[in-house]
């Protein structure tokens, strides 16, 4: 099975997920084989790879050598279409669609669909939604779009089913890396509750009670970046 069927029949099981996500500008490759050591005696089911911008050359040497290394599906999670490899199993082909920044919301796509045609990823449609956090993060810096109200459930939930509707086979609920604050619980609640696609929840998650409560309010996958990136301990 592919790796959308794997998280559709994970979410049919009641199987929670988990992805660690490496920002290839925040790895030192010197240390790659300690991380991961780490990676692998973590209940880690994917590995995503990508930040809001990668400056990044390491991407492709970083693939290669998680790919030796790590057994669990390589996901890209690109900020733009620089960050493609060929050399990852899947990609999330991500549209922001809590912003009106058309840039977002097809013209990278449009760039990206010939790279992808000329590789094997594996293609997922994810709907993309930035919660207010508390203070300003990259992904709305850097997308030049200002995320959703927590108070505003309703547009919240709209947009989530907007995005279901036009055929996104993931919603990732995105608090931003490093948020003060996560996704708040009521509305992964909300959203996991009226979609029937998996909901993914990240961003701000600092510890493993952070973990279960998203999975708690209906989260099928969380994701953990700077708490794992600060700490590579953290799962121990
Ligand atoms: C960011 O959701 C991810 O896109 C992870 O965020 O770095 O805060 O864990 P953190």
């Amino acid at each position: 099975p592919n790796i959308y069927q794997q998280i559709i029949q994970a979410k049919c099981d009641g199987q929670k997920l988990l992805a660690i996500l490496l920002d290839p500008d925040k790895i030192d490759l010197e240390k790659l084989d300690q991380l991961v050591l780490k990676i692998n005696t973590s209940p880690a089911t994917h590995i995503f790879v990508g930040g809001s911008i990668v400056q990044s050359t390491i991407l492709e040497e970083l693939i290669t050598k998680l790919k030796q290394k790590v057994k669990l599906p390589i996901v890209l999670f690109p900020g733009d279409p620089t960050q493609i490899s060929p050399q990852a199993d899947a990609i999330l082909f991500l549209s922001l669609l809590s912003g009106r920044n058309p840039d977002y919301l097809i013209e990278y796509h449009v760039q990206a669909a010939p790279i992808l045609k000329s590789t094997n990823l594996e293609i997922i449609s994810t709907g993309y939604i930035l919660i207010e956090s508390g203070t300003e993060t990259a992904v709305a810096r850097v997308s030049k779009t200002q995320p959703l109200q927590t108070e505003n459930v309703d547009l919240v939930l709209a947009t989530a089913q907007a995005g279901e509707m036009l055929g996104n086979k993931l919603m990732y609920l995105e608090a931003g890396s490093g948020a003060k604050k996560a996704v708040p619980l009521n509305i992964v609640q909300l959203v996991a509750q009226n979609l029937k696609i998996p909901v993914i929840v990240g961003g701000g998650i600092v510890d493993l009670q952070g973990i279960q409560n998203a999975y708690e309010a209906g989260a099928d996958l969380v994701v953990i970046g700077t708490a794992f990136e600060n700490n590579i301990h953290f799962f121990d």
